[in-house]
């Protein structure tokens, strides 16, 4: 064995007549301009080299590779390009053998599909997921893969960007062999020494066969078109996908390569592309709180959730998926039966849908236990209380925790808008306590805000983290304030939904104007599925010391008074005559809105959706800003993320402040100050807005400052 070149990011070693090639880029070898031209030189070596006969690609560490360098988006391109060095790869005169362990993802299996032959090992992933990023495969991937494995395969991984196993790879023939090993240096070299001694030749994807048959291939580009008018929700890159697969049906491979990359150009510059990197930087960056930096989470195995209520069952069926131990406490017999039905009642649901068997019921049930019992936590090393939202009922709870938990136990409270200093200054034990909310369902829903109170020790804020990556959860870290980050933003909104809605704009226009964003469902929607009970209850106990001035839309109230609550009691804003499902518009409804008007003296006028976009927009961003100012969200990322998974975001718009970079932050303030001459009271430009604008930048630059 002799070293030969050494490029940082792509070593060259001869093992016998076998060069093989390791891209070394931790920590996922993306192919960075480094490796682009390690690649391209180390090819070319072999090529001139007599003592090469063959070349084996292989990944540094855990993964083979993770794709393009997604930071290099946006930024100016440097040479080679990756389809340039793809092509190198395939055009070698001398076979090219991959060997895939961990994940070959977008550009890293366009890199595999330009090799002649594929092996994957046990474990390994593939995927072309660019899509997710608002982008399609622009290494060739677009025109090998249909070749490899036919257009409706194809397709499906394309525009769902899901990985397949190792398994499921050979099935599709993306890959020629499995091998059962954790060293794929050896299997490579021992599948590559094969192919030499059978004489196997250089087999290029681009000849491949399978798009032979081309009415079926043609039915199945039409039939993915039409699915997509369904559910592609705004996305550009699906149909780009779906036109690049019809040019290579339709024209010969250079051609096709040629319509690939204008499609990936046109895809790379778009907004969607940047709003869909920033969110998936963001989602790692969420995991980076400084308490996770200096602290080490306690070990978390026992967990108890105080309360069977629907949000306490939630959580518990989320901490018994990630296979914990759960004990619920209820405070008597009848609500602790209701807590385990409503645990029950998840996975009756999963074996009726066909996805779990009642065997698999069983054993997750076998985690659970319910009891009356405080005494019953003395061992469990996390406690979640989810009670009602009432300070007292919690304070009650936290009392009895502190006397039975065992030292070092984290105490948690789910609570939506609660001072969590205030219960943690409750207990003998402040530093134990932290906040955690979920969001309903909680089984379901991805978002957990983390919820610092001033005393919490640095090892439970970690612990928090370490529960959120084991319930597969998105943390955010918060501060403590009336609603946190999210719910607190989500009040200023909603009244300036209000605000239009007394106006002159229709509850429906409102919902519409935000579908039309890329909101799945409106605020009057939300409202009538959340149970307009809730807030009407809120609004009561906060009427004592609401500021008298400020302007105060009782719509909401009126329709509370009457017992229309939303889906549950069959009307809201909507009427649901045939089901939660079957929302109309209620003319009853619009006539009790002109009534308020009438009595609030106000005459109503239009509004454009885009102006409906953009008082929404503004009240968002603005109190965004807000709550990145006074800390309450580490950074505007925090912001962005918490929409994007707890409040229906469009993720390709890249979260609310993101959005704002985009839409230019003089702009927001110029809209702001303008509505402030209505009502100024309500529109207080936010002063990191008014700063950012003074000194020319944006929110982003704040995401990066340390
Ligand atoms: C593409 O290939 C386009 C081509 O078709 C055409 C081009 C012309 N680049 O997720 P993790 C970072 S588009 C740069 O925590 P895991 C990540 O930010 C690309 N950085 O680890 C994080 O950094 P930090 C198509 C990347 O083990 C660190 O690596 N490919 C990239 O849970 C660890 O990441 C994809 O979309 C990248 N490509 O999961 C794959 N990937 O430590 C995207 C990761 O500073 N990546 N990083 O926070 C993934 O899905 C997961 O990261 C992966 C590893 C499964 C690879």
């Amino acid at each position: 064995m002799s070293r030969e070149t050494a490029l940082p990011s792509v070593e060259s070693t001869l093992h016998g007549n076998i060069l093989v090639l390791t891209l070394n880029n931790p920590p996922v070898n993306a192919l960075g301009v480094e490796v682009r031209r390690g690649l391209l030189a180390a090819i070319d070596s072999a090529t001139d080299n007599p003592a090469v006969a063959a070349i084996l690609l292989v990944g540094a560490g855990r993964h083979f590779c993770g794709g393009a360098d997604i930071r290099e988006f946006g930024k100016t391109p440097q040479a080679p390009t990756l389809p340039a060095v793809v092509k190198h790869i395939e055009d070698s005169p001398k076979p090219v053998v991959a060997a895939i362990q961990g994940v070959a993802l977008g550009g890293g299996l366009e890199v595999a599909l330009a090799a002649h032959y594929r092996l994957a090992l046990d474990g390994a992933r593939l995927g072309l997921p660019e899509v997710l990023l608002g982008l399609l495969p622009g290494a060739g991937g677009t025109q090998r893969l249909p070749r490899l494995i036919g257009a409706k395969a194809a397709l499906d991984l394309m525009l769902s960007g899901r990985h397949v196993n190792a398994r499921e790879a050979l099935e599709l023939q993306l890959v020629d062999r499995l091998a059962d090993a954790d060293d794929a240096l050896a299997a490579g070299l021992a599948y590559t020494r094969e192919l030499l001694s059978s004489q196997a030749g250089v087999r290029r994807t681009r000849d491949a066969r399978a798009l032979g048959d081309q009415p079926l291939q043609r039915e199945q580009i039409n039939a993915a078109r039409e699915q997509l008018a369904h559910k592609s929700k705004g996305l550009l890159s699906p149909h780009s996908i779906i036109r690049a697969v019809e040019a290579a049906l339709d024209q010969p491979f250079e051609q096709g390569l040629q319509e690939e990359r204008r499609l990936f150009l046109e895809c790379l510059d778009s907004p969607q592309r940047a709003g869909l990197v920033h969110a998936f930087f963001a989602e790692r960056e969420v995991l980076k709180a400084p308490e996770t930096r200096i602290a080490q989470p306690r070990p978390i195995e026992q967990v108890a959730v105080v309360g069977g209520g629907t949000m306490g069952a939630g959580i518990a069926v989320s901490a018994l998926d990630a296979g914990l131990r759960v004990t619920m406490i209820e405070r008597d017999q009848q609500a602790l039966d209701r807590g385990r039905g409503n645990v029950e009642k998840v996975y009756d649901g999963l074996i009726e849908k066909g996805r779990l068997d009642a065997a698999g019921k069983a054993a997750t049930l076998a985690r659970f236990s319910a009891s009356l019992d405080y005494q019953d936590l003395a061992q469990a090393d996390l406690v979640i209380e989810a009670v009602f939202e009432d300070m007292a009922a919690k304070q009650a709870v936290f009392k009895e925790l502190d006397r039975v938990c065992k030292p070092g136990a984290v105490l948690a409270s789910n609570t939506s808008y609660l001072d969590i200093n205030a219960i943690a200054d409750s207990v003998s034990r402040p530093a134990d306590v932290i906040g955690l909310h979920f969001f309903s369902p909680a089984n379901i829903m991805k978002l957990l805000e983390i919820v610092v109170p001033a005393k919490v020790a640095a090892d439970v804020v970690a612990t928090a983290f370490e529960l959120a990556r084991k319930l597969r959860k998105v943390p955010v870290r918060a501060g403590v304030c009336d609603g946190f980050i999210g719910n607190r933003i989500l009040a200023v909104y909603r009244q300036a939904a209000d605000h239009m809605m007394e106006d002159g704009a229709s509850p429906y226009q409102i919902d519409q104007a935000l579908r039309d964003f890329g909101f799945p469902m409106g605020p009057f929607q939300v409202a009538d599925l959340a149970g307009g009970d809730i807030g009407w209850a809120t609004r009561k106990r906060k009427a004592a010391t609401r500021d008298p001035a400020a302007r105060y839309v009782q719509i909401a109230d009126r329709l509370c008074e009457r017992g229309w609550f939303g889906q549950k009691t069959g009307r809201g804003y909507y009427l649901y005559a045939q089901g939660p499902r079957s929302a109309s518009q209620d003319p009853e409804v619009l006539a009790i809105i002109e009534a308020e008007r009438a009595r609030a003296g106000i005459t109503p006028r239009t509004f454009s959706p885009s102006e409906i976009l953009r008082r929404y927009m503004a009240a968002m961003i603005n109190e965004g800003a807000n709550v990145v100012h006074e800390g309450i969200a580490l950074r505007p990322l925090d912001v962005d993320i918490t929409f994007i998974h707890g409040y229906g975001f469009p993720r390709y718009r890249g979260g609310p402040l993101k959005y704002a970079d985009q839409y230019g932050l003089p702009q927001v303030l110029a809209d702001i100050r303008e509505f402030a001459e209505e009502d100024p009271r309500f529109w207080k430009p936010s002063p990191l807005l008014v700063e950012l604008v003074d000194r020319g930048t944006d929110f982003d630059s704040l995401n990066h400052a340390d």
